[in-house]
């Protein structure tokens, strides 16, 4: 009900609080810095904190809900996407930013039930911007009510493209020649380094659209639905529905310039989440 998804946004904008308070910290710390995938693909012990500080709040609230976590995923526990109310937690999403002293990475919350995300939080704790949607109620940045830009024109758009940790030389080179063709159509391309912001870039209007590959469900869940709820259109990459476990995304200010996009781009396929 209405009533129990404002429960669970008031728990975890509570978390999210107490969690924004430690990345800001860590931010200006000195951090042990380790890699996961590969030598891009890092971690911090931040990440690990931030995501224990989460789940025991949400934990200690709805003991009966399931977590699907970037940092417990990849310790090895592994929670699969089913009907059961499933919070998605990337505690730091833009970690390389992070190590870097780039002010730009998000908490990244999502709810979903029966599959359907119904709430989502990205949070910058450095800028203090706090954008929020909860299914059918539109998307808010610091409590303002956000729209997406409406752009229909490729050829006026600034995109957002990723390259992503995954230093495998046939998917960089894939990903190099995506954003060769698309720049020379459009009035900018930006990588900003988080998926999550990225999304509520394309839902505050300040970027046209956005793309990635190998993403995970953690880094888009909470983002696609701000997006959508600020009237952007978000679908898999080769213009089918998203899935949110299929590590692929294209969200667009319209559906038309989805359409635009989405016969420029190669198709890159990833063992699902
Ligand atoms: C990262 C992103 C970034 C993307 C990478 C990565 P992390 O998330 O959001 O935009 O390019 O694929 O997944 O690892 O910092 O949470």
């Amino acid at each position: 009900t209405q009533h129990d998804i404002d429960l669970y946004y008031r728990t975890i904008l509570d978390g999210i609080g107490t969690a924004g308070k430690l990345v800001r910290e860590g931010f200006t710390a000195t951090k042990q810095v380790t890699t996961k995938e590969g030598a891009a693909d890092l971690l911090t012990e931040y990440d690990q904190r931030v995501e224990e500080i989460l789940i025991n709040r949400l934990r200690e609230s709805f003991p009966t809900h399931k977590f699907i976590g970037e940092e417990s995923t990849a310790l090895g526990i592994k929670s699969s996407f089913t009907d059961d109310p499933t919070w998605i937690i990337d505690p730091i999403d833009g970690t390389t930013n992070f190590v870097h002293g780039f002010p730009f990475i998000a908490i990244s919350v999502a709810l979903a039930i029966s599959k359907q995300v119904v709430l989502g939080i990205v949070y910058n704790p450095i800028t203090d911007q706090l954008y929020s949607a909860i299914r059918g109620r539109g998307a808010f940045r610091n409590g303002q009510i956000i729209k997406c830009s409406g752009q229909k024109n490729l050829s006026l758009s600034q995109i957002l493209g990723e390259y992503g940790p995954n230093r495998d030389p046939a998917i960089l080179d894939t990903k190099c020649k995506i954003l060769e063709t698309i720049i020379g159509k459009v009035h900018s391309i930006r990588a900003m380094g988080s998926a999550a912001l990225n999304l509520c870039l394309v839902a505050e209007g300040s970027c046209d659209a956005y793309f990635e590959y190998g993403v995970h469900i953690w880094d888009y869940a909470a983002g696609d639905l701000i997006a959508r709820e600020a009237g952007a259109y978000t679908c898999d990459p080769s213009g089918a529905p998203l899935n949110l476990i299929d590590r692929r995304v294209l969200c667009a200010a319209t559906k038309e310039l989805a359409e635009q996009i989405s016969p420029l781009l190669i198709q890159i396929d990833y063992p699902h989440d």
